[in-house]
């Protein structure tokens, strides 16, 4: 559902009678808000597209208080949509016909870094740059980084399987989660919090809830392998012509500099964004941006400058270079990628869709989407964006209008004909669902099927999300 929707919504939806107080009983009377003054900031998403109003928001403690808030809707009959940091951007985190929405924000204990293991179990609704400070200080770190770190939680995190800044050296989140405690829509709770690195007992649940989008289980809290905490990084911003030189760059500094964290790629059209919305000082003094920004960074425990440095003296490609070793200099050069989000919804409300092809596919990818913009969408503007080594495009497109889903269907197609995916990493939420038959067969959408029938038998969490009410 999107703003446009949002005036035939009719009436805001009341809590059935006794609901209220019973969440208050759970969780303090504080902790249950059906004022629109103190919902209004759950009832939209971060990018303004989705939009409705719940009945209440309502804040448990710890996994016993999760367990009694869900049975407690369920009794009512009223469905719930999982709430971490409100920054997803498919629309799963937000109601859209009259759920409660259970918010995490609460469940933020940090417990101790375990450093046998290099692995920490934090709550759910701690965000990213919490926990991220929290297991520094411990001469550790969290593998996934993502611009929306200082609201997005860990539970939101693993949830939709976020991926962000570091994937082609870590991994997605998937890979990082090795314990997490959860509770069942009829209140039972799941503890996998061992952290045991070797583990052949049958089925994987844990990774089951990674990805699952709120649609299975409440996650309460997480345990997560970590990463040492690297005391030198260098990050360097190329210009350049065109993907393929960035696909060229990328291949020779893969190969040769194990160090590497991070190749994100923007465009000329999208810095022009951040210039204007951010007012950042040009990364380079030509009079015309440069077609192709690529910002790499390596990070180790010795300066890896020296071998990052000696791989692009190799490159034909380079045009121009910026290169930053202190923190000012390197939070610099990622402004200019990371004010990309922001400075797309400083332009209005944005039509996003987030694809990843084969790297092979991308350079050809990338004129097709240019091409179907143009013919379906004429005067919308395209802002392109994302992480390069896993051939993650953002395509952000502004003043689509009415041809929003005709377009998206155009692109998505587009991804499916090339072997890539319809969510490299924001999940598929309420935005893609109609289109998941694009990229997975009958037989895997029948199995999901059961497995939500299992594991959420009368649709009490998040219904709509994943699977599609709507005709593809
Ligand atoms: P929410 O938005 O609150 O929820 C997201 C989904 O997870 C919903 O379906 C919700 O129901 C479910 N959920 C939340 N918490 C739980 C829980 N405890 N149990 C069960 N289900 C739950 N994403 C990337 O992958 N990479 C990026 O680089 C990236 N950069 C971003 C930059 C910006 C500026 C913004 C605004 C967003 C970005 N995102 C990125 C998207 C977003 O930050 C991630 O999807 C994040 O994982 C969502 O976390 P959250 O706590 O905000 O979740
Ligand atoms: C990023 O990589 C995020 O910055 C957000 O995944 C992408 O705004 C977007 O489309
Ligand atoms: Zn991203």
């Amino acid at each position: 559902m999107n703003v446009a929707d949002t005036a035939t919504l009719g009436a805001r939806p009341s809590a059935p009678g006794g609901l209220l107080d019973q969440l208050g009983s759970i969780v303090g009377g504080h902790h249950v808000l059906s004022d629109p003054d103190l919902t209004a900031g759950h009832e939209t998403d971060w990018t303004g597209r989705f939009t409705a109003p719940t009945p209440v928001v309502v804040r448990p403690h710890n996994a016993h208080e999760v367990a009694a808030a869900l049975r407690a809707c369920a009794q009512y009959g009223v469905p719930v949509v999982p709430q971490g940091g409100n920054t997803g951007l498919v629309g799963g985190g937000v109601p859209r016909h009259g759920e409660a929405v259970l918010s995490t924000t609460r469940l933020a204990d940090l417990e101790p870094v375990d450093q046998l293991s290099g692995q920490v179990t934090v709550g759910a609704g701690a965000t990213l740059a919490a926990v991220q400070r929290h297991v520094r200080e411990a001469g550790y770190d969290v593998a996934v980084d993502l611009a929306a770190r200082d609201s997005a939680t860990i539970g939101g995190m693993v949830a939709t399987n976020a991926g962000g800044l570091r994937v082609l050296r870590w991994g997605p989140m998937r890979g990082q989660v090795v314990g997490v405690e959860a509770v069942l829509a009829d209140g039972r709770v799941l503890n996998r919090l061992s952290g045991l690195p070797k583990d052949s007992s049958g089925y994987d649940l844990t990774q089951l809830l990674v990805g699952s989008e709120g649609t299975l289980a409440v996650i309460t809290r997480v345990r997560l392998r970590l990463i040492p905490l690297f005391t030198d990084r260098v990050t360097v911003l190329l210009a350049l012509q065109d993907t393929a030189a960035a696909l060229r760059v990328l291949a020779l500094v893969r190969g040769s500099v194990p160090s590497l964290d991070s190749a994100e790629i923007t465009y000329a059209d999208g810095l022009e964004l951040v210039h204007k919305h951010l007012r950042l000082p040009a990364p380079f003094r030509t009079r015309a941006p440069y077609p192709v920004h690529l910002l790499l960074e390596c990070a180790a425990q010795r300066d890896p400058a020296d071998d990052l440095i000696e791989a692009l003296e190799r490159s034909p490609d380079l045009l121009d270079s910026a290169i930053a070793t202190d923190e000012q200099a390197r939070r610099a050069l990622w402004a200019y990628r990371e004010g990309h989000t922001d400075a797309v919804n400083a332009e209005g409300v944005p039509l996003k869709l987030d694809v990843a092809v084969p790297l092979e596919e991308l350079a050809s990818f990338e004129q097709e989407v240019r091409g179907l913009t143009a013919h379906h969408a004429p005067g919308a503007r395209l802002v392109l964006f994302g992480h390069l080594a896993e051939g993650n495009y953002h395509v952000n497109i502004l003043g689509a209008g009415d041809s929003d889903a005709q377009l998206s269907d155009a692109v998505l197609r587009a991804v499916a004909r090339r072997g890539g995916t319809i969510s490299a990493e924001h999940g598929i939420g309420i935005a893609k669902a109609r289109w998941l038959s694009l990229t997975r067969a009958a037989v895997d959408l029948d199995l999901a099927a059961v497995t939500k029938r299992a594991w959420d038998p009368d649709t009490l969490l998040n219904p709509g999300v994943l699977f599609s009410t709507d005709p593809a």
